[in-house]
């Protein structure tokens, strides 16, 4: 079953349109950029909210960026595996991911020339569909087969909304 973060916390029914930006840094490619865009079109489709991404990283409500190890919010990255990314419940908005996984996107390493086992390789659509839902303020679900279920195996591609996380991101918004 899903659940909340304490208080409950989401955006104001105001604010239905929110923004997202990604770290200008990271350098991100379109092909990258479109995996998050796919991964915000999943809960838009549930619920009244809309994404749309903005050049101004400042200014947006959501920030993307990829950080290694302690990038000075009080929670380092760990290197390959342990924690892949973290999110900030409503209204914060920092999305982080672990820039020391081995990202990839359908099957392909987003690093070309970057050898690894798969069994270290890490969906980056999947884990942006789950964060996405802890920055609406869905907490983790005990369904299995949920994308806010706090585990997934290896390699392992889970994208699709099930109807424990329509029901928790519709009881929200
Ligand atoms: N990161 C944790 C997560 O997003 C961070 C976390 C731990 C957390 N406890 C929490 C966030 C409690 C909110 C509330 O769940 S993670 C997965 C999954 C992670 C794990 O790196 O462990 C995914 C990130 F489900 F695969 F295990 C994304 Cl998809
Ligand atoms: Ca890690
Ligand atoms: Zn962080
Ligand atoms: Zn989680």
């Amino acid at each position: 079953h899903y659940s909340f973060f304490p208080g409950r916390p989401r955006w104001p029914a105001s604010k239905t349109d929110l923004t997202y930006a990604f770290l200008p840094q990271n350098g991100l490619t379109d092909n990258i950029k479109s995996v998050f865009s796919r991964a915000f079109e999943r809960w838009s489709e549930v619920t009244p909210l809309t994404f749309s991404e903005t050049a101004s990283f400042q200014s947006a409500d959501i920030k993307i960026g990829f950080f290694a190890g302690d990038h000075n919010d009080g929670e380092p990255f760990d290197g390959p595996m342990g924690t892949l990314a973290h999110a900030f419940s409503p209204p914060g908005g920092h999305f982080h991911l672990d820039g020391d996984e081995n990202w990839v996107i359908n099957g392909v390493p987003i690093d070309e020339g970057n050898f690894f086992s798969i069994l270290s390789a890490v969906d980056l659509e999947s884990v942006a569909v789950h964060e996405i839902g802890h920055l609406l303020g869905l907490g983790h679900s005990s369904v299995e087969d949920s994308i806010m279920y706090p585990s997934l195996a290896a390699g392992t591609r889970r994208v699709e909304l099930a109807n424990d996380d329509i029901q928790g991101v519709q009881v929200l918004y």
